[in-house]
This record gives structure tokens, C-alpha cells and sequence, in this order.
């Protein structure tokens, strides 16, 4: 285990949304969010983050990327440096360059995702000893191996799985709890990748709060998902639930709006 916690941030960043979100991907359309209510979520969770402590740089909005409010998948940052990273939907492409000039500003040490293979930081999730890469429609075999060089740069201690059919980020079925401890779905638990650590897993319904977020003290959970938040405070956590069902409309979820660090 890190002698931090990962779960210690103190900084992040975030991208106001675009008004093109009303356009953004998603596997199955349910309607397009409503910008109004996109921007409210993204607003209460800018607070949510302060509240915890962590300092927000706020971006602004590229209307020239409909999903690029979701600062998550171009990049991946770390205290020891950021990754530029290639995301997979050619759509989102172009983010990478758009967040490149920021992570320089920010960190001494930035790589970038050797080509030509694809990854998104959707995919990557950081526990206390490695860092999990999801195989997915998005972070495909070159890719992950490109980053799994890259991470071993920063010193991490990378691991390639995979995330079951039809999810679309490794994440959106899982995420941190606290070094021992994940959320996660049945079906991506299902293939072993948690074998060793603690798992809670998503009531039957509530698939969709997996992609929760802990951030200091707290998880962020969203609003929607009255029995998980139930459970994790029956387990001791201090949940901040969070209005999520604009983003859920495009797929998205709590970790996807930020990127964090502790610098
Ligand atoms: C996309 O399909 O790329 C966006 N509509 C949602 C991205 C969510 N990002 C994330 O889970 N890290």
C-alpha cells in the first residue's frame, strides 16, 4: 500500500460543459440532457469538490467536443506526473491536444500516450499497489500496453484486464472505496479482477452508482442510488450524493468530471 492514500486529492481539474453535451455519446439514447440542468450537476459537483478540500481549476468550455467536459479520459495524472492519453472515440480524439498545454503547465513530468494505439482514462483505475487498464471499446491491446509503459515511467505497477461487453469504461462498473475496498457491479467482479480485495457490490438495479467517487473523506455517490448509498453508510462511509441524471443521459458518471491529483 502507497504510505498516501490515493484517495488524497488536493487539487483537480474540470471543464465547464459545452453546449454541444445536448449532442454527446451514448450507446443507447434515452433523450438528450437538458444543458440547464448538465450545467447544475457540473456546478454542485465543482462545490462538492471544494467542500472536500481539493483546490478547482475550472476550464473553459470547448464547443468544438461535445463530451469534453468528461476531463477523465484525455488525460491521467498522478502526484509523480500526467499522461496525455489517446482516447478511442474519434470524436474525442482532439481533447488530447486541448488539455496538453494544461497538464504542462501543471506538472513537471508529462508523457504522452505513444501511438498508435488508444486509451481512455475512463478505463484506469488506481489502487493503492498497481494500476488497473481496462481493455474496453475504447482503450484497446496497443494502447493499454503503451500505457502500461508509460505508467511504469511514473513508477506505478500497471495491470491489464478487461471489462465485460457492452460497458463502456472499465470504471463505469467500479471504483475505489479506500485501499482495501472497491464498488463494483456483479458482472465485472464476475471475472476475477478484485479476487484479493474487498468488494461491495451495486444492489440489483443500482448498476449505474458504481462509477462512484472517493475524494478525501467522502464518496461521492449519486443521487439516484438510494440503496448504495444506504450500504456504504451502513459500512462507515461518509457519502455526498450528487445529482447525476443529466450525465447518465451521455453515460457518464461521478469520476468522469475530473481529473485529480495531490500535488
Ligand atoms: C463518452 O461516451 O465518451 C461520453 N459520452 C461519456 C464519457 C464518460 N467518461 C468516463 O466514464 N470516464
Amino acid at each position: 500500500m502507497s504510505a498516501t492514500p490515493v484517495y488524497r486529492f488536493d487539487n483537480a481539474i474540470v471543464r465547464t460543459p459545452c453546449h454541444w453535451i445536448v449532442d454527446g455519446l451514448r450507446a443507447v439514447d434515452l433523450g438528450a440532457p437538458d444543458y440547464a440542468k448538465v450545467l447544475a450537476e457540473h456546478a454542485a459537483y465543482i462545490v462538492a469538490l471544494e467542500d472536500a478540500g481539493v483546490t478547482v481549476e475550472v476550464l473553459p468550455a470547448l464547443e468544438a467536443y461535445p463530451d469534453s467536459m468528461f476531463v477523465e479520459d484525455p488525460a491521467l495524472v498522478f502526484h509523480e506526473g500526467a499522461i496525455v492519453m489517446r482516447p478511442g472515440a474519434a470524436s474525442r480524439f482532439g481533447e488530447a491536444a486541448e488539455i496538453a498545454p494544461v497538464l504542462k503547465k501543471r506538472f513537471s513530468r508529462v508523457l504522452d500516450l505513444a501511438a498508435p494505439g488508444f486509451a481512455d482514462g475512463g478505463d484506469i483505475l488506481v489502487l493503492g499497489d498497481r494500476v488497473m487498464i481496462g481493455l474496453s471499446d475504447r482503450t484497446n491491446e496497443t494502447g493499454a500496453g503503451a500505457l502500461a509503459d508509460a505508467l511504469r515511467e511514473l513508477g506505478k505497477n500497471p495491470v491489464i484486464v478487461r471489462t465485460p461487453p457492452n460497458v463502456l469504461h472499465f470504471k463505469s462498473d467500479c471504483s475505489l472505496l479506500d485501499e482495501e475496498t472497491v464498488l463494483s457491479t456483479r458482472r465485472l467482479a464476475a471475472g476475477g479482477v478484485f479476487d484479493g480485495l474487498r468488494i461491495l457490490f451495486t444492489p440489483d438495479g443500482e448498476e449505474g452508482a458504481a462509477n462512484a467517487l472517493r475524494i478525501n473523506d467522502r464518496v461521492f455517490v449519486g443521487s439516484a442510488f438510494p440503496k448504495t448509498i444506504a450500504m456504504l453508510e451502513g459500512a462507515g462511509y461518509r457519502v455526498v450524493p450528487l445529482a447525476t441524471s443529466e450525465i447518465a443521459k451521455v453515460d457518464a458518471g461521478l469520476s468522469c468530471m475530473s481529473l485529480r491529483w495531490r500535488a
